[in-house]
């Protein structure tokens, strides 16, 4: 490890992410001529202060199927590509990880497919990703693997580099065993994610179930956290993501932005209240149940448009994926309809977009909604609802949340709904409209103060802290959260 400083971390051992895809995106000029350009995001501006000019690296694949260039750097970080067909991203990508393992995790609110091909396929690429790391990782340095596409790679890195520290971090939620077993494959996976030193989820319970899943599946002696894995300890515990908090504040708080935000509202026909949802165009987001909660209202008469307006922005997501091509279909029928129905001309009563915003113009919504609407089926954070609270620097606005996201452990002073009872949230969408705002200021208040102690660094740095002290020996007390 020679040249390698203690920094402001506090960390020595060069550090190496592994996640799906690399932290670039691929742009084409007009010219035909073609560059990378770093992704937005805070996950990635979290994580460069850990991995840049230590000898760090970034494991991932490009985003375009064929052959991988070769590794560059971007920002002090060594960035490698792992390439993936079109076959495998078929098999690996859009099959296995988003028509299994997503709907499986988020409490089957679509029915998973399992097909062999594509759990195949899923092995091979987990396998090349191993492969990689375990080219490119320094001696001793700490593997940070992220998410359910390389569940395996904890324990083929393993097998492969028994000198390295390996975390992983889950995130999306982590099904009971119930809804695990399942999985025609669940004794692999669980033994993939053991091959870590800590494994890392968005809430609890969400430990609690793989901590119940070793013991129950493998028969694996555990106590609290901890569970007994080939001579080794490996802890399962909760950290729940952040956003960068304060950039989210500046950004959202600058003139241009607050000036945007009341543009918006004059474009939009200035309505009264302007109720806002914001999400990736996902089956588990509930979309829907927001679009009926506020039909019905209009029907009830209990809210009037163009008095009351929603937008709602659906960015387009796995287009290629069955099940998102018909939950686009009724959506839009959805939208339609309402619009058919309580419209006038130029005053629809859903401005619905399908299409991805600049992050200057969703922090100028966030600021312009009255009330928020976040209500997914499952969700193992949901960063919009954080963003949202972030945004209102002004103290203005209401959050809806659905219990069911792993934001709502944390944001206690939303609204709180349960998706799946439209009763309910109608009743909590009108409560939200009708706040009094010293009341609304009070909930925002005591949201951001959790928020700005609770940012991303702090979420990065808990779990690098986690993962020291458990190969230190100085971790896996406790219980199975924070
Ligand atoms: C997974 C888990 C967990 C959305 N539309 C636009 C846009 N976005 C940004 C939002 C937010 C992000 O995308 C979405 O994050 P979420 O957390 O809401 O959801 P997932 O994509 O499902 O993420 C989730 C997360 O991982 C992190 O661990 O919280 O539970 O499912 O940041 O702002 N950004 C821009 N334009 C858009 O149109 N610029």
């Amino acid at each position: 490890m020679g040249g390698i400083q203690q920094d402001a971390q506090g960390a020595d051992s060069p550090v190496v992410v592994v996640a799906n895809r690399l932290p670039v995106d691929q742009i084409t000029e007009p010219d035909g001529t073609t560059r990378w350009q770093r992704s937005p995001g805070g996950l990635v501006t979290a994580l460069e202060p850990f991995v840049a000019g230590r000898g760090g690296a970034w494991v991932g694949w490009s985003g375009s199927a064929g052959e991988a260039p070769e590794p560059f750097e971007s920002g002090g970080v060594s960035l490698v590509p792992v390439p993936l067909s079109d076959d495998e991203v078929d098999g690996y990508y859009e099959g296995m990880s988003n028509a299994s393992l997503w709907p499986l995790y988020h409490d089957v609110v679509e029915k998973p497919e399992y097909h062999r091909r594509w759990w195949d396929t899923y092995v091979k690429v987990n396998r090349r990703f191993a492969d990689r790391t375990a080219e490119v990782a320094a001696d001793g340095a700490i593997v940070w693997v992220h998410d359910y596409q390389l569940q395996l790679v904890p324990a083929l890195l393993r097998q492969r580099r028994p000198d390295l520290t390996v975390g992983f971090f889950l995130h999306i939620p982590f099904p009971p065993f119930e809804l695990f077993t399942q999985l025609p494959w669940r004794s692999a996976i669980v033994e993939g994610l053991l091959g870590a030193d800590l494994v890392g989820f968005q809430r609890p319970s969400a430990a609690v179930n793989f901590v119940q899943l070793a013991r129950r599946l493998h028969e694996l002696p555990a106590r609290g956290n901890a569970i007994e894995y080939e001579g080794r300890i490996v802890t399962a515990r909760a950290f729940p993501i952040s956003i960068d908090v304060r950039s989210f504040d500046r950004l959202a708080g600058s003139p241009d932005v607050v000036a945007r935000a009341e543009e918006i509202r004059k474009e939009l026909g200035n309505p009264r209240k302007l109720i806002l949802g914001v999400d990736r165009l996902d089956y588990t987001k509930g979309i829907g149940v927001r679009l009926s909660a506020f039909e019905e209202l209009l029907a009830d008469g209990v809210l009037e448009a163009p008095d009351t307006v929603m937008v709602q922005v659906a960015t387009p997501s796995r287009e290629r994926v069955e099940h998102y091509v018909h939950m686009r279909e009724t959506i839009e029928q959805q939208v339609g309809h309402i619009n058919g129905v309580y419209g006038t001309i130029g005053g629809p009563a859903v401005h619905y977009f399908n299409q991805s915003m600049p992050r200057e113009e969703l922090a100028a919504l966030y600021r312009a909604a009255d009330v928020m609407l976040v209500t997914p089926y499952r969700d193992g954070m949901n960063l919009v609802a954080k963003e949202y609270v972030a945004a209102r620097g002004d103290l203005g606005g209401a959050l809806v949340l659905s219990e069911f996201a792993g934001a709502a452990a944390e944001l206690k002073q939303a609204f709180l709904v349960n998706p799946h009872d439209i009763a309910g949230v109608k009743n909590q969408l009108v409560r939200a409209l009708r706040m009094e705002p010293a009341e609304g200021a009070r909930r925002m208040r005591a949201m951001r103060r959790h928020l700005m102690r609770h940012d991303l660094d702090h979420w990065a740095s808990s779990f690098f802290d986690a993962l020291r002290a458990q190969v230190s020996g100085d971790g896996a007390e406790g219980a199975a959260g924070t």
